[in-house]
């Protein structure tokens, strides 16, 4: 068999691998779908609404494992942890870790573990808020489990969304996974100090953001040095 043939061959397979269950069944798994997601929706606008009664800014963290949401948000703590109360629920499949980190860094901090699920929704963070003194807090970040597909069927109720990619994921990150970015008012480009290492192609990466959503704001950022980490407090709209 020639490579061209085989090559076909194996395409034909990923395409019939990819044929989604047909009739009923198909119908039944996107209304219970829809059905939970619109519960959702629900759910974290009453979410919205009790930050806001409040005067509690929201800001929710999603991003790739390892793309540095946590680093980023301790640098922000660093810059504004005395000037707000701020609570931080970060979301993990197991362990305190990212908890425990940002608990270092003058924030109050509970960690959700999801268990089997890809991502938070409402009602993890309607189960912390409702069990809160939210009168003790001028700013909440909520950092999603580590994970660019799942986290889009699930809005949390805040009232930013971030997502955050790195440049060692690769130039084609952005492009391979639009709906969060979709869905988010900014894309950071993080870790810019490794830049001369991987000669990653990060204005691939800042037009794909803005052709998927002309409306995102992109900032690239290093929480390891704190590039540019002021501009993106700005950008937040937190102050210098
Ligand atoms: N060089 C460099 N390393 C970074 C940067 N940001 C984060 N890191 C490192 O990348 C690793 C992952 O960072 P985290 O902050 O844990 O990333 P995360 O997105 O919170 O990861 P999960 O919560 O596990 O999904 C750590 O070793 C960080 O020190 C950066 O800007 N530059
Ligand atoms: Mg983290």
């Amino acid at each position: 068999m020639s490579d061209k043939e085989e090559r076909e061959i194996q395409r034909f397979m990923e395409l019939d691998s990819n044929k989604l269950t047909k009739g009923k069944e198909r119908e039944l798994a996107i209304q219970i779908e829809e059905d939970i997601m619109k519960q959702n929706e629900i759910l974290a606008d009453q979410i919205n609404q009790e930050f806001k009664k409040h005067n509690i800014k929201s800001v929710d963290i999603v991003g790739a494992i390892g793309a540095g949401k946590t680093a980023i948000i301790e640098k922000i703590l660093e810059k504004l942890g005395s000037k707000y109360r701020i609570l931080v629920i970060c979301g993990d499949v197991t362990t305190r870790v990212d908890a425990n980190r940002i608990e270092k860094h003058n924030a109050e901090s509970i960690q959700i573990n999801t268990g089997r699920e890809c991502a938070l929704n409402a009602y993890h963070i309607n189960q912390i808020i409702k069990n809160k003194d939210l009168n003790n807090y001028d700013l909440i970040f909520i950092e999603n489990v580590g994970n660019l597909i799942c986290p889009s069927d699930f809005v949390l109720g805040t009232d930013k969304r971030i997502t955050i990619v790195s440049i060692t994921e690769g130039e084609w990150v952005i492009e391979k996974h639009p709906m969060l970015f979709k869905m988010s008012d900014i894309a950071v480009i993080n870790k810019i100090d490794l830049a001369e290492i991987l000669e990653t192609n990060i204005d691939k990466m800042i037009s794909d953001a803005k052709k998927i959503n002309p409306n995102i704001q992109v900032i690239t950022t290093s929480a390891k040095t704190g590039e540019n980490i002021n501009k993106l407090i700005e950008i937040i709209g937190l102050g210098k």
